[in-house]
């Protein structure tokens, strides 16, 4: 379906003429299906709403948004709107056993209401339960309330989503193997993995029609389970005008960098000679030591074809010249190159600061304690990740929203979250390993336990996120529901207090719900907890919130009706 994804904003001009907020529906039945295997031949079974990617969601802001989702899957299934602020309803925000229990098979059902007020941009919807998000996924996108003419930027001639993805060919591997057999756009692994040769030919590769001289919305989301992306096309720019539905100070650069969990949008000018130009996907690797399972090193491709200038859609155009996939400093300078595009009416970054929390992120090792070592086979030490050594694990009786809201919390949660790590040391430097005589590896075994921080209603906080090179460093995707928070500074090394607030940036800082914390590095973001609810927070890497990368903030209710934890819908899944 060439040419699907194009949206002409003449229809969302007009539709946009209504004046008051609407509501949009939508039902997603959650199935089995039968869908073509990438590069192999024949279908392999997967979970997901009508495909990959599921469903787009058009809302403009304001409006309510109504989703039934119904389980006909065999598997437990919750769904997150990822980057929707919830206020007001945070049992509609999806985390499995975070906010509800999830809807069991058999038809089970849960309807998900919830408006998209005060925010507006390309965000998306996954499943947020075991890793299912691989393939239930898809867009969710608020426009101005009045339409294209809301952009603050010049209104471009078309939209095109561009949603990038992580697939496996065997869905039973996808908890164990980080390798995925391919990367998508759109679905479509593209011209790079020798598909032209299989009865799936037809699937390969997305395609983007153009018109000359036209401008494009590129609304890119990477959905992928645990890998980063550089993107190109081919002979064209890109100007950056937002990012997790924040708008930006226009930004012009060649290529773009999005972590899971984070969106793009950027303006395309079709400015090339007519002809047929190559978009592309490879994959940003920030792991030091690499993953042991490696990654894949395709760059997964689609087509930009210009009006009229169809070259027979079969030949493929050529590569665009992509980043190295070490290459971190093409990665730090487009992600440290965001500001904010500030606005009238806009939040600006809250001066003083209630709240200050220290936080070291990453991943350690932990003997087994299954394991009985013998002299041939000593015992093996297997990868655990942590914050502040916290090891977060999911109840498994109730949802740590619903035992709060019964004032029941013990032995589901506590709510003692540390604010500072357990020992203070050199957290980055590799040739530092050792404290005392301690392997600093062995120093954040992390310890499993299912804890949050309270928050005061309307609190400023302030979190470094300290990313650790214990194991290897790596660069961690961040991800708060139920907030934005601005970016106030990022660096490389041990953050210092002394130096880093001098840098921060008070005026314009980036606005986010996914920091990609600099590998060997660390972040500080500042938000306001004006939403009461139990909001988690996690690495958006699969492979590494499976293994204990998130804690939750449970933010406290207000003095008036409307800041307080409202009741839970009547039709709120059992556990
Ligand atoms: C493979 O999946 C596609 C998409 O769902 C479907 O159209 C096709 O019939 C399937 N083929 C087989 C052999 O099941
Ligand atoms: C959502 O918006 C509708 C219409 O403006 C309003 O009636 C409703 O109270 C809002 N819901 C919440 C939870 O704010
Ligand atoms: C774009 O505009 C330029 C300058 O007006 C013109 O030379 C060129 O032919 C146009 N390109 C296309 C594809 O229409
Ligand atoms: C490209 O993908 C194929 C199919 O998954 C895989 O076998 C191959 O190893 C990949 N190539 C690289 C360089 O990673
Ligand atoms: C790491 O520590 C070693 C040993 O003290 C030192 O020589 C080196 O300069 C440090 N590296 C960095 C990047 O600070
Ligand atoms: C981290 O937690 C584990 C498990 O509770 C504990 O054994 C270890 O000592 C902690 N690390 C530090 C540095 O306190
Ligand atoms: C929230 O805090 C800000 C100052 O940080 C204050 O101006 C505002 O009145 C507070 N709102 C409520 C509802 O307490
Ligand atoms: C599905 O959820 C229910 C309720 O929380 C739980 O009892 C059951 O163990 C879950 N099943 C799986 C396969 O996780
Ligand atoms: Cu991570």
């Amino acid at each position: 379906m060439p040419g699907s994804w194009l949206i002409l904003v003449l229809a969302v001009s007009s539709a946009a003429a209504l004046a008051h907020a609407a509501t949009v529906e939508h039902t997603f039945t959650v199935a089995t299906l039968s869908w073509p295997r990438i590069c192999q031949p024949g279908n392999v079974s997967i979970t997901s709403v009508k495909g990959v990617p599921g469903p787009m969601i058009e809302a403009y802001e304001g409006d309510t948004v109504v989703v039934h989702v119904i389980n006909d899957s065999p598997y437990n299934v919750t769904i997150h709107w990822h980057g929707v602020f919830q206020r007001g309803t945070p049992w509609a925000d999806g985390p499995s056993m975070v906010t509800q229990c999830p809807i069991q098979p058999g038809g089970n059902r849960y309807t998900y209401r919830f408006n998209v007020s005060g925010q507006e941009g390309t965000l998306w919807w996954h499943a947020h339960s075991s890793f299912l998000r691989a393939t239930v996924h898809g867009a969710l996108i608020i426009r101005p309330r009045q339409g294209a003419a809301g952009y603050p930027f010049p209104r471009p001639d078309g939209e095109e989503v561009v949603l990038l993805g992580e697939w496996w060919n065997n869905e039973a591997v996808i908890s164990s193997n980080v390798y995925a057999d391919a990367y998508t756009i759109n679905g479509k692994p593209g011209d790079s993995y020798g598909c032209e040769t299989t009865a799936n030919r037809y699937n390969r590769r997305a395609k983007f029609e153009v018109t000359g001289n036209s401008t494009y919305l590129l609304r890119i989301i990477n959905a992928a389970l645990n890998t980063a992306f550089f993107f190109k096309v081919v002979g064209h720019t890109f100007t950056v005008v937002a990012a997790d539905a924040s708008y930006t100070t226009p930004y012009k650069t060649e290529v773009i960098v999005i972590a899971p969990g984070q969106t793009v949008d950027a303006l395309m000018v079709a400015d090339a000679s007519p002809g047929c130009y190559c978009m592309a996907i490879s994959s940003y690797q920030s792991g030091f030591p690499p993953p042991q399972a490696g990654f894949n090193g395709n760059t997964t491709t689609a087509l930009v074809e210009y009006a009229g200038a169809a070259t027979g859609g079969q030949q493929a155009p050529a590569l665009p010249d992509m980043p190295h996939p070490v290459d971190t400093a093409t990665a730090n300078r487009f992600y440290t190159s965001l500001t904010a595009l500030v606005r009238p009416g806009r939040p600006t970054v809250p001066l003083s600061v209630d709240t200050s929390m220290f936080v070291t992120v990453g991943l350690g090792l932990r003997f087994d304690p299954s394991c009985e070592p013998t002299p041939q086979t000593p015992c093996q030490r297997i990868p655990v990740a942590s914050m502040n050594n916290q090891s977060f694990v999911l109840p498994d009786t109730i949802s740590m929203l619903d035992a709060r809201h019964r004032k029941t919390p013990d032995g589901v949660y506590t709510s003692d979250f540390p604010d500072q790590p357990p020992v203070s040391f050199d957290y980055t430097n590799k040739s530092k390993q050792v404290v005392g005589s301690v392997a600093a590896a062995l120093l954040f075994p992390g310890n499993p336990s299912t804890k949050a921080r309270t928050l005061r209603y309307n609190a400023t906080v302030e979190m470094v996120l300290q990313n650790t090179a214990l194991v290897g460093r790596e660069s961690h995707p961040m991800h708060l529901h139920g907030f934005n928070f601005f970016v106030l500074a990022q660096g490389f090394g041990n953050y210092d207090g002394n130096t880093a607030s001098g840098q921060f940036n008070l005026g314009n800082p980036q606005v986010r719900n996914t920091i990609a914390v600099p590998t060997g590095g660390w972040a500080v973001i500042r938000f306001v907890a004006d939403n009461p609810g139990m909001w988690f927070m996690h690495c958006h890497i699969d492979t590494h919130l499976s293994i204990g990368l998130a804690m939750v903030f449970e933010v406290e209710d207000g003095l008036t009706p409307d800041t307080k934890l409202p009741q839970p819908p009547p039709d709120l899944p059992p556990c």
